[in-house]
């Protein structure tokens, strides 16, 4: 008796330093878990002031609910806004392109927050909450400290580039110190996500250019470019995508009657990529 009480006394003595021990264990263990649940998925969206950013995500999300909507009867796939916020952005932004005329710009950062379901690969039906942060290209400007939270938590971000700077020989001095300085921020976080890099206003490029995308990306940001390579080989994935949000054919202006099933390109393909999955587009679930 006298024994165990002993022991439990050191036992006491010692349970905070253990407790302490699997505490840790478990939290690692749980976050681990929960990455691997990926219930909640957030997304940022960042890139620098008229990149294009606000017009792809309420574009693409206005897109991807349609395909959901459009190609599902049995409510296997749905896209949910999670807030009003989000609904009316992406509603005012729509409506905007349907008029002919382009969104008013983002005053500081954005967050649309919704709930997809879909069937996996592997015929496991997935829920999940995505929350995309729309950031003011000011954000980026400023060398990315606003960031620096979301980056070392964010499992996931789409850079958004505007394809026509692209075409400009040395590439753009700016960008390419912000990125620089951008990827060596993610690089130091450790986070080995997914990064998705969009082109977008493809409508905007010659032929050319539009076929040569990725090379001149390598070309143009040459140090931006290895960053990617390297970051690579330490476990990230890092991908190019070339999108029109709205294809603008012969004026600067959108479509009258824009309809993203016909004047839009390379929305859902960033998507598919970044939850790995595929989005129906047939109408044969
Ligand atoms: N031609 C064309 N222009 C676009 C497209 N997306 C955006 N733009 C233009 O780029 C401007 C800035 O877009 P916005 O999404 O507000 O940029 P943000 O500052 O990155 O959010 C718009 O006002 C349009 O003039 C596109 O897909 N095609
Ligand atoms: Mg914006």
């Amino acid at each position: 008796m006298k024994g165990k009480q002993w022991d439990s006394k050191k036992n006491e003595k010692r349970t905070p330093f253990l407790e302490n021990v699997k505490k840790a264990v478990r939290n690692v263990v749980s976050k681990i878990f929960s990455s691997e649940k990926q219930d909640q998925q957030v997304v940022v969206v960042i890139g620098l002031t008229e990149a294009g950013k606000t017009v792809y995500c309420n574009v693409m999300i206005d897109r991807l609910r349609r395909l959901f909507n459009a190609n599902d009867n049995t409510g296997r796939y749905t896209v949910k806004c999670l807030d009003d916020e989000t609904e009316e952005r992406i509603r005012n932004v729509v409506t905007d392109i349907k008029k002919g005329e382009w969104p008013s710009p983002t005053v500081s950062s954005e967050s649309s927050q919704i709930k997809i379901a879909y069937v996996n690969k592997k015929n496991k039906k997935v829920e999940k909450e995505l929350i995309f942060r729309d950031y003011g290209g000011e954000a980026f400007e400023r060398a990315a400290d606003y960031l620096k939270a979301d980056i070392e938590t964010a499992p996931d971000i789409i850079l958004v580039m505007d394809s026509t700077m692209l075409g400009e020989k040395s590439g753009d001095k700016k960008f390419a110190g912000i990125l620089r300085r951008l990827l060596k921020q993610i690089d130091e976080a450790g986070k080995a996500g997914k990064i998705a890099l969009i082109f977008t206003k493809a409508d905007m490029l010659d032929e050319e250019t539009r076929s040569g995308v990725e090379k001149l990306f390598e070309e143009h940001y040459p140090s931006a470019f290895s960053y990617f390579r390297g970051m690579g080989a330490r476990g990230a994935q890092f991908k190019m995508f070339l999108a029109a949000a709205v294809n603008c054919p012969d004026t600067m202006t959108p479509p009258k009657g824009f309809d993203s099933a016909k004047h839009s390109e390379g929305l859902i393909e960033p998507i598919e990529w970044l939850l790995d999955i595929k989005v129906p587009v047939d109408g044969n679930l």
